[in-house]
């Protein structure tokens, strides 16, 4: 195996996982890479845990705080949440190990917005970053970093801290090389610049990542692959919800209010979003790009097919079969795929003048159209805002998805009044449900509430909450958003106290 650490004088600082943990101190604000389970270092994370457990067996506390780009795995918040090691994390996560220890009040968890997290770290908004530990695909000879299956915040990560830890990963494929945009023209107020990508398909940066040598304290080597989670086959519920959406396009096209190969797609995680790109790729629509963050498989299908002619994303989400699938065709993809830093991925600026589309998952929403991303029963965290609220409050159109109800029927994902918000009623446009699809574009809350009732509530709730809007209109209170403040939050209530809503 040819070596991928080209350069002699970081060739040097080669060391195990386990000593390059060991830098590693106590209390330290530590920058990592990884966004969706791509691109996070998989060796020295487990190498720390280690190392966190015996120092606790010997009576000492051994805590660290994590910033990442998002999600990352089993390796590094897994491993790091079960030794009790995370002091405070932020942004997205969705490890059930530290879900479960933020819910039980043992880890501080903020959860921001993708794109703010590199501008509150610059402007220090979180404390001083001590340490970064960045998954590379290798190094040049001249010191320069080629990046890794996402990027994230690591630009941010490797200019903020003082030091710099790098793992080089022989998994990922050495054909990464040139995918990647990091651009490194970002400044703070009131020193910022347009930036200045017109098209989803501009490039406007670098190749590669810069880190000056002296940073560098420790290079681990590594052979591993990314978390590579397996996609369930759409289901009845996600391909009728994928269907109402893919009508409604063709509808708008209709109305020239989109344009026949639509406006650049942004698409959220999992299995329902997932069902759409399918749905995309057995569509009337040709010639589609994408601005996202984050491309699943079903975005590698539609670059396949050449219904999508190009995607913009700040990482890879991909199954074991769809990862294969791009290294033995990263020539293709190459020229197909941006990379960027999530600050620009998720950036309002492009977002807003690009007219993205929209399209994420939700908890749940209420009858005025707002909308929980994040939180059960109005306290516990699921996963987090991610950048659905970079996209939702700047695309040109947003759309919130879910199926009608959750957990076999006991609850219904369209109530009274949202148990926690994280897009508001002015942020949110469309809501999908296997039910059908509510165009919210141009209503009052009033005429909101009952087209969100009728065309996405599940039948089973649809009676009762038209009787709660109904009561609500003839209490004879604020009739601009009538609610019933007594009963408003009484479905979590039920379900809370019964298990059924
Ligand atoms: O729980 O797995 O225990 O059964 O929530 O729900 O229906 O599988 O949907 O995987 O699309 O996730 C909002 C969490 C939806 C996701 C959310 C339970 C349900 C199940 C998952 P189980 P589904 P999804 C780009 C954009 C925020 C971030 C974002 C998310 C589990 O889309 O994290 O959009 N979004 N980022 O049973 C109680 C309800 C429920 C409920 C669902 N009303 N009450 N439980 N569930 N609705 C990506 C990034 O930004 C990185």
């Amino acid at each position: 195996n040819a070596t991928r650490i080209l350069c002699p004088k970081l060739r040097n600082r080669i060391m195990s996982a386990r000593e390059a943990a060991a830098l590693i101190p106590a209390g330290a604000n530590v920058g990592m890479s990884g966004f969706t389970g791509a691109g996070y270092p998989k060796a020295v994370p487990q190498a720390l845990a280690e190392h966190i457990r015996t120092q606790q067996a010997q009576g000492r506390r051994h805590r660290i705080s994590i910033w990442t780009g998002a999600s990352t795995a089993p390796e590094l918040d897994g491993a790091l949440a079960e030794a009790d090691g995370i002091e405070l994390r932020l942004p997205y996560q969705s490890d059930p190990t530290c879900r479960q220890k933020i819910n039980e009040g043992r880890m501080d968890y903020i959860d921001i917005h993708l794109s703010h997290v590199a501008q509150h770290a610059w402007s220090g908004f979180f404390g001083k970053l001590d340490i970064a530990v960045i998954e590379v695909a290798g190094i040049a000879e001249d010191g320069r970093l080629i990046p890794s299956s996402s990027i994230g915040n690591n630009k941010t990560w490797i200019d903020q801290a003082d030091r710099v830890i790098l793992e080089v990963n022989y998994g990922q494929s050495a054909g990464l090389e040139g995918m990647h945009d990091v651009y490194y023209g970002t400044a703070l107020p009131p020193r910022r610049r347009p930036i200045q990508i017109l098209r989803p398909e501009d490039r406007i940066g670098e190749k590669y990542l810069f880190c000056p040598p002296e940073k560098v304290i420790a290079v681990v080597e590594t052979n591993a692959p990314d978390r590579n989670s397996r996609f369930s086959e759409p289901d009845e519920t996600s391909r009728r919800i994928a269907g109402h959406l893919l009508d409604f396009f063709e509808h708008e096209v209709a109305q020239r209010r989109l344009p026949p190969n639509l406006l650049p797609l942004q698409s959220g995680v999992g299995n329902i979003a997932n069902a759409v790109m399918i749905g995309l790729n057995d569509g009337p629509f040709e010639n589609l790009t994408a601005y996202t963050e984050v491309l699943q498989d079903g975005m590698l299908a539609l670059l396949r097919s050449g219904k999508l002619s190009m995607a913009s994303a700040t990482a890879f989400s991909l199954s074991p079969e769809a990862n294969q699938e791009l290294a033995d065709h990263i020539d293709f993809y190459r020229s197909r795929i941006i990379l960027r830093p999530q600050e620009i991925s998720n950036h309002p600026e492009v977002i807003r003048r690009l007219g993205v589309i929209a399209m994420n998952g939700m908890i749940e929403a209420d009858i005025y159209g707002n909308v929980n991303s994040t939180h059960v029963m109005g306290s516990r965290i699921m996963n987090g805002i991610g950048g659905s609220g970079d996209f939702a409050r700047n695309g040109y159109l947003s759309v919130f998805m879910t199926p009608s109800t959750a957990k076999g029927g006991a609850i219904s994902t369209i109530v009274p009044m949202v148990s926690h918000v994280d897009h508001t009623e002015h942020d949110v446009q469309i809501i999908v449900t296997e039910q059908g699809l509510a165009d919210l574009r141009g209503l009052s809350p009033r005429q909101r509430a009952r087209t969100l009732i009728e065309r996405c509530a599940h039948p089973d709730y649809r009676d009762r909450l038209l009787d709660y809007f109904e009561r609500a209109c003839a209490s004879g209170r604020g009739m601009h958003t009538p609610h019933l403040l007594s009963e408003a939050l009484s479905w979590h209530q039920r379900f809370e106290e019964s298990g059924q809503m």
